[in-house]
C-alpha cells in the first residue's frame, strides 16, 4: 500500500527501541556545557552552562522521524530551542557554509547552513511533553526533521560554524553527505559529484 507520508523504502512500524553507536553517556550538570565555535561573527562564539540553556524560549514542532535503516516514526512531538534561535544569538561569519554539530564522546553530524536554520530543527529537551531519556539524548538532542535520523545528534554540547564542508561521523563511514529522505540519499555512493567533500 502506497503513503504519500512515507518516504521511499520506509515503513512505519508500531513502536521501536532507541538506536545509536556506543554507550549512552552520563549527564553531569556542573560540568555540562553548550558551546558555539569555530567561523562564529565575535571572536570566542558562544557557551552556555547547563542552567542557561535550560532556561532558553522553547518552541512545540511536530515531525516525522525517518532513519536510515528505514523505519520511519510519526508525529514525535518536540519541544526545544530553535536552531535559529542559537544562530541569532552565536551568529556565524559570513563566511560560514556548514556546520559540524558535535556530541559526547566525538559523534558528529555535518550540516548544510540552511538546512542547520530551518525553523523546525531544534535543540530538543522534551519528547512528548516530557524530558527526554537518556537513551533519547538527555539533556539536549538535536532534531532536523527534513533529514535521516544520524544528523538527528542525541546528547549535543557544540556547534562549530564551517567555512567549508567536512564529514561527521557516519558521512565519512558510507552514509550520504546530505540524507535526505525524499530522494533516498542512503549512502556515500549515491552522491553526484559537489554532494560531499572528497571521501578519503
Ligand atoms: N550522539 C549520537 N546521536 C545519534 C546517534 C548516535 O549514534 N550517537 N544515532 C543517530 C541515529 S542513526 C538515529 S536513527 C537517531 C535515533 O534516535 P532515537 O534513539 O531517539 O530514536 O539518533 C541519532 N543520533
Ligand atoms: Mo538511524
Amino acid at each position: 500500500m502506497s503513503d504519500e507520508r512515507l518516504p521511499p523504502g520506509q515503513y512505519a512500524p508500531p513502536d521501536r527501541p532507541a538506536l545509536h553507536y556506543g554507550p549512552v553517556p552520563r549527564f553531569r550538570p556542573e560540568r555540562w556545557d553548550f558551546r558555539v565555535y569555530g567561523h562564529t561573527r565575535s571572536p570566542g562564539g558562544a557557551r552556555w552552562t547547563w542552567p542557561e540553556f535550560d532556561s532558553l524560549p522553547r518552541t512545540d514542532s511536530v515531525s516525522d522521524f525517518h532513519c536510515v535503516t528505514r523505519f520511519t516514526f510519526r508525529d514525535v512531538h518536540w519541544t526545544g530551542v530553535r536552531a535559529e534561535f542559537i544562530a541569532e544569538h552565536a551568529p556565524p561569519d559570513p563566511d560560514a557554509t556548514h556546520v559540524m554539530v558535535w556530541a559526547e564522546y566525538g559523534y558528529s553530524a555535518n550540516l548544510r547552513m540552511d538546512d542547520f536554520l530551518r525553523p523546525d530543527v531544534l535543540l530538543a529537551t522534551h519528547r512528548a511533553g516530557e524530558r527526554l531519556t537518556p537513551e533519547h539524548g538527555y539533556p539536549v538532542r538535536l532534531v532536523v526533521p527534513h533529514l535521516y535520523g544520524w544528523k538527528s545528534v542525541k546528547w549535543v554540547r557544540a556547534i562549530e560554524y564551517l567555512a567549508a564542508d567536512r564529514r561527521g561521523f557516519w558521512e565519512e563511514r558510507g552514509y550520504h553527505n546530505r540524507g535526505d529522505p525524499w530522494h533516498e540519499q542512503r549512502y556515500s555512493y549515491q552522491e553526484e559529484p559537489g554532494q560531499g567533500p572528497p571521501l578519503t
